[in-house]
């Protein structure tokens, strides 16, 4: 059974997540068949892609896999990561990509959902940035990304606390575009994604790419950079990282040492 399910229909795409049994895990076979999915679907007449799950997702996507995470040594963020290529990918897409959003987001899934450039919610929405429950050091693109959607505190909350934000609070804090019924999720999403496509598509992604441009033109001189990448490695060099993923494998709570 295909883990994602693809639909053009009136210029508009949708990749649906379809591995519920998994809970649609950010595998490199899920994101990879999300990469060719949207490759055969740029060369329809794609104007806008949807992303979602199935309907009724208690979750939409549980983040990076985290049987896929690298042991100590290496870094589990790096530029190559599938999850990482995903991001770009999306961010960089030439077309409106709108995340419809039913169930819980974890993780890596919350960096995917807001790298789509509009997210429509409900009230089962929720998101949860969990690196610090698996002792992960998060990239410098993804914590820029949150800083500039949600603002430092919010950011620092999510990140701290590694506890979901609700749907309402994801509405305030700008996570959400869009907080609408259950019900009506999918034709509101639908109906402002047929909105789109009557518009120019040359300068919506004109647009699009510029607003990218602008919003990551943090410039960030080279020993600034080098000491990020250092701190980053002293995390995924810990004993805590080991621990983290071995924790979750192991299905019990982590007893981070510090270390
Ligand atoms: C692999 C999984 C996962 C999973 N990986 O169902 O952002 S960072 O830096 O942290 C980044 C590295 C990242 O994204 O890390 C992953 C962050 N994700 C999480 O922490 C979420 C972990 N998952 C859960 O908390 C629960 O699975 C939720 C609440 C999503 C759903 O709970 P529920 O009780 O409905 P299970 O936990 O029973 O999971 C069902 C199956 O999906 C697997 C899980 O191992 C189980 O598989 P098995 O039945 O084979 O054991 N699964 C869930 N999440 N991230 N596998």
């Amino acid at each position: 059974m295909a883990i994602i399910n693809t639909q053009l229909q009136d210029n508009i795409g949708t990749i649906t997540f379809n591995n519920p049994e998994h809970r649609n895990v950010l595998s490199k076979e899920l994101i990879n068949e999300t990469l060719q999915s949207i490759g055969a679907l740029q060369k329809g007449k794609m104007r806008v892609l949807i992303i979602r799950a199935l309907k009724g997702s208690k979750v939409w996507s549980a983040g990076h896999d985290v049987h896929e995470l690298p042991m100590p040594g290496r870094d589990p963020l790096s530029y190559h990561d599938p999850l990482v290529t995903v991001l770009r990918s999306i961010q960089s897409l030439p077309i409106p990509v709108i995340a419809m959003i039913e169930g819980s987001v974890w993780g890596g899934a919350c960096d995917l959902a807001l790298s789509c450039d509009i997210q429509i919610g409900c009230q089962t929405s929720s998101f949860c940035m969990t690196p610090a429950k698996i002792g992960v050091p998060y990239n410098v693109t993804g914590i820029l990304h949150f800083m500039n959607i949600m603002g430092v505190n919010v950011a620092k909350e999510m990140f701290f606390t590694a506890q979901p934000l609700s749907a309402e609070r994801a509405y305030q804090s700008g996570l959400l575009n869009h907080l609408v019924d259950v019900d009506d999720l999918e034709n509101f999403t639908y109906d402002l994604a047929a909105s789109i496509t009557k518009n120019s598509p040359l300068s919506i992604g004109v647009i699009k790419e510029q607003i990218r441009l602008l919003a990551s033109a943090h410039p960030l001189n080279p020993v600034t950079f080098e000491r990020v990448q250092g701190l980053r490695r002293t995390v995924y060099d810990s004993k805590d990282y080991a621990e983290g993923i071995k924790a979750f494998l192991e299905k019990r709570t982590p007893h981070f040492s510090g270390d």
